[in-house]
């Protein structure tokens, strides 16, 4: 399948200029209800900005959510979805949401961190559990939401949910087996400090660019690797321009799903019920989606052969698991007490999963 490349930003400058001047609000003399059944007689549209382009995870994440909220409310609301390329980079997404230009967006903590600290703990390597089923557990349900909810609330955004993405690989001209394989290495990260610093714990020269600029400064050679998710690293071509692919379960790709906060508290209860349903039917199948999304695109790399992959031991892990402090340094200085905290309790949650799983009595992370 042919993917968009080159991108065309002042394209989405237009577009995003277009989009803040739109709204959805419904001009009360084209409202007309039918009062015998509370129905209003046109769809209600929700605006939703993705981070990544049709065929990732967050599009098929989208779309799932697209067709479980227009079913739940039998038509009376539509989700509009707006892929990576149509309106602006991630931070630019954020502001969107946050000015109530769009009314749903993903939002990355590796490039969110600088506006909610808190958030970069999904930034840290060797932080979340490697066994992937308690990962699941970990985020099903509201617990984990429910600890960075304040903090989102803070910068003007309300948290919906979190969505992991898969585990985050790193590609490269070399394998990066060792810190000191870091050293000197320009690697392409998200755009916050914490990102970065991730890098810069290993002796790396991290460049923090937005995800539309990684495949040319690669073919370019203004970097010499980057780090993402498998499904990503196909589908935006990546691997046309690197050599070697290294699995360090280091850290996992996560989102955030975030909706402008005066757009939230004025849907109908109704509304907001339909959202809410959608949002943990959708959470249950995301998981099997990245699944399988990194899965084959995976094998579709693989079969081209033009990357060598490396899958590190437990001893190269534990080098780098030591290596990294100075980012969990760097997040707890910029998150504070209430990041503090989230560790804490995420680390709880974690070992709490990893007894029930011990003992056989499983658990759903609720
Ligand atoms: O690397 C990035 O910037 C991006 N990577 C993914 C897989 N999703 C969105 C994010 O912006």
């Amino acid at each position: 399948m042919q993917r968009p490349r080159p991108w065309i930003w002042p394209l989405l400058t237009v577009a995003a200029i277009l989009i803040s001047g739109c709204s959805d609000a419904p001009d009360d003399s084209a409202v007309t209800s039918d009062p015998t059944s509370g129905k209003s007689d046109y769809p209600e549209t929700w605006r939703f900005a993705l981070e990544e382009i049709e065929g990732s995870v967050q599009h098929a994440y989208a779309e799932a959510l697209k067709s479980h909220i227009e079913e739940a409310s039998d038509g009376q609301v539509e989700l509009e979805i707006f892929p990576y390329g149509s309106l602006g980079t991630s931070s630019q997404l954020t502001e969107l949401v946050r000015n109530g230009s769009v009314d749903l967006a993903f939002a990355s903590p590796g490039h969110l961190a600088d506006l909610i600290p808190e958030a970069g703990i999904f930034t840290l390597h060797y932080v979340l559990p490697e066994d992937e089923a308690i990962t699941r557990a970990l985020f099903s349900g509201n617990e984990l939401t429910g600890l960075f909810s304040a903090a989102y609330n803070e910068r003007h955004l309300t948290l919906l949910g979190f969505v992991p993405e898969g585990w985050m690989a790193w590609t490269a001209n070399k394998p990066l087996k060792s810190p000191s394989d870091f050293e000197g290495l320009r690697i392409r990260t998200m755009t916050s400090q914490m990102s970065a610093e991730a890098f810069r714990s290993y002796g790396a020269d991290p460049h923090q660019t937005p995800y539309s600029q990684v495949y040319s400064d690669l073919q370019l050679k203004q970097i010499d690797g980057q780090t993402n998710p498998i499904f990503a690293i196909e589908e935006m071509n990546f691997y046309e321009v690197q050599e070697t692919l290294t699995l360090p379960r280091a850290a996992h790709f996560i989102s955030s799903v975030v909706a402008n906060p005066e757009w939230y508290a004025q849907l109908p209860e109704e509304q907001q019920d339909w959202l809410a349903m959608a949002l943990i039917e959708v959470g249950e199948e995301a998981w099997d989606i990245q699944e399988e999304l990194n899965q084959t695109r995976l094998e579709a790399m693989l079969e081209q052969g033009q990357l060598a992959v490396t899958r590190l031991s437990e001893e190269e892990r534990a080098a780098f698991r030591d290596a990294s402090k100075p980012a969990l340094e760097l997040y707890l200085r910029q998150a504070g007490e209430r990041g503090q905290q989230i560790l804490e309790s995420l680390r709880t949650m974690i070992a709490d999963l990893e007894r029930q799983s011990a003992s056989g009595t499983g658990g759903d992370g609720n």
